[in-house]
């Protein structure tokens, strides 16, 4: 899958990832992360695309997609070429596809529990 911001986090860290929602309280987390931290320009990636043109949508860490919530008309496919998910184009807080190699700002999601056992597991 062509979706180069994915290596960007996974250089930040083993187990990095774009970020995955799966409630919508998660979703109002990562919208007051936005604002707060670059307010002039809102639209980020997440880690939702969709898996071979199937129009099923799934996150690039293996979580389950069992939660959405698309601005109204999306996801369209514009050209059949939008594979990747952003959020906050036209609607906050709500989601589009786009092309993956559009450049976005994006959020990584790092597994903290499990990092914190293996820590805790050394001592
Ligand atoms: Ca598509
Ligand atoms: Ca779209």
């Amino acid at each position: 899958v062509a979706l180069p911001v994915q290596y960007n986090c996974r250089n930040q860290a083993p187990g990095g990832h774009l970020v995955s929602v799966h409630n919508s309280e998660a979703n109002d987390d990562l919208l007051c992360i936005v604002i707060r931290f670059n307010p002039q320009n809102l639209r980020i990636w997440i880690g939702g695309f969709e898996f071979f043109q199937s129009g099923r949508f799934i996150w690039t860490d293996g979580s389950s997609w069992n939660y959405q919530t698309w601005t109204p008309g999306e996801p369209n496919n514009w050209n059949s070429r939008e594979d990747c998910v952003e959020m906050n184009f036209n609607h906050v807080g709500k989601w589009n596809d786009l092309a993956c190699h559009d450049k976005q700002n994006y959020i990584c999601g790092f597994k903290v529990k499990t990092t914190l056992t293996q820590t805790l597991g050394l001592d």
